[in-house]
């Protein structure tokens, strides 16, 4: 059955369109989105749709053809926007019903809608299967209530939904790659001013691909070590006297070992190299191609495994096994704690890494990764 079909039998009417978001991988820049800092992420080829409907009153219906308790069951969450406030939906539904809310919270003329999503974006994976879920029903929104808003608009929104409504203090990363994301690039976004260039990826061309080993291993950014990562860099820069640590350079990092403590040293540490390591990328990609930055992905994971502490045994198994195959560099991916790493590989090599990472799992006694190769896909718009 399509999703339009599914729609009409959950909902009773027909839906006006259906609009698509992609989840998305991080080449390079991890948690330096909420210190203002560069990020270097993009659009992947496999989307979150919802087929949608405006409605008179303020009446919100959701549904889903994968949560859990409504799996193919036809389950509808309903919500009255008039009478929510932050924190007040649940499990999966506060991510759609939580971008209504905060489009109206930031003024705009939203009534209520009747949403169902379906996903490839694989949930808990660190691919960002709630953003991908938040830009769609944005972008929806966006057009069946002429709002006119632009793709950067819309990630604040999205990111007012996650922080404020799932409660998750998450920056501005994986809703601008979903809606500013394009086939064959990836998005290169300064998070203070919000500016986002598109830098070449032409990975294909290159004979390469980019596998993602997904550990399986979930995390949660509502919880734990995603806040206390935040909490120390604002610690950090509080120390420093700047605004946010993406005022630090490498220069700095000197003074600031000396005024903070071990740990919060090492949190700021990977803050001010990983900036680097963006605008190192960003500048090999443009004169020397995706290859060359083979060398910052590695040093990337180190930083993270060992300064930021946010890697575990499955991340770091998923990387040196895929380098020891021949992955030209590899990191995790995302917020950190589970979810995927990515490795730079070239397509001739594709297999005997995707079974090198296999066996060393099996080996380790964990769970059996998925290993899929993603490519830069168009960011969020309507498909019918
Ligand atoms: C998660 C968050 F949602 C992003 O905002 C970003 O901080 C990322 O972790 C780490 O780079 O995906």
């Amino acid at each position: 059955m399509t999703l339009v079909q599914q729609f009409e039998d959950r909902f009773g009417h027909s839906p006006v369109g259906v609009w698509a978001a992609p989840g998305r991988v991080n080449v390079i820049g991890e948690h330096t989105d909420y210190n203002d800092g560069f990020v270097l992420p993009f659009a992947i080829d496999r989307a979150t749709q919802v087929a949608a409907s405006v409605r008179e009153d303020s009446t919100v219906r959701v549904s889903s053809t994968f949560s859990s308790s409504g799996s193919g069951s036809g389950e509808v969450i309903i919500s009255d926007l008039d009478e929510l406030a932050a924190g007040d939906v649940e499990g999966w539904a506060a991510y759609p019903v939580g971008v209504l809310w905060a489009l109206r919270q930031a003024g705009h003329s939203v009534m209520g809608m009747d949403l169902l999503i379906d996903s490839q974006v694989p949930v808990g994976a660190g691919l960002s299967s709630s953003a991908a879920i938040e830009c769609a029903v944005a972008v929806a929104a966006n057009e069946l209530y002429g709002l006119g808003l632009s793709g950067s608009e819309l990630a604040l929104i999205g990111q007012r939904a996650e922080n404020e409504m799932v409660g998750a203090p998450t920056g501005l990363m994986d809703q601008s790659a979903s809606l500013l994301g394009k086939l064959g690039h990836a998005v290169f976004l300064d998070c203070r001013t919000q500016h986002a260039d598109l830098v070449p990826l032409p990975l294909q061309e290159n004979g390469l691909a980019l596998l993602v080993i997904d550990t399986r291993v979930s995390h949660s950014h509502a919880t734990g070590g995603y806040a206390s990562r935040r909490r120390a860099c604002e610690v950090g820069a509080d120390v420093m006297g700047v605004p946010a640590l993406r005022d630090l350079s490498e220069e700095d990092l000197e003074e600031a070992s000396g005024l903070l403590d071990e740990e919060t040293f090492r949190r700021v540490r990977h803050v001010v190299t990983e900036n680097a390591r963006v605008q190192a990328a960003v500048e090999l990609l443009r004169n020397e191609g995706p290859r060359a930055i083979a060398p910052l992905l590695d040093a990337s994971h180190v930083s993270m495994r060992d300064d930021f502490e946010i890697s575990c045994a499955e991340l770091d198994l998923a990387v040196e096994s895929s380098r020891e195959a021949g992955a030209l560099g590899s990191r995790m991916t995302g917020g950190g704690f589970g979810g995927s790493a990515i490795a730079l590989v070239q397509l001739a090599d594709l297999d005997r890494v995707g079974a090198a990472v296999m066996a060393a799992f099996a080996a380790a006694g964990f769970t059996e990764p998925a290993i899929f190769a993603v490519s830069p896909a168009d960011g969020a718009g309507r498909v019918s």
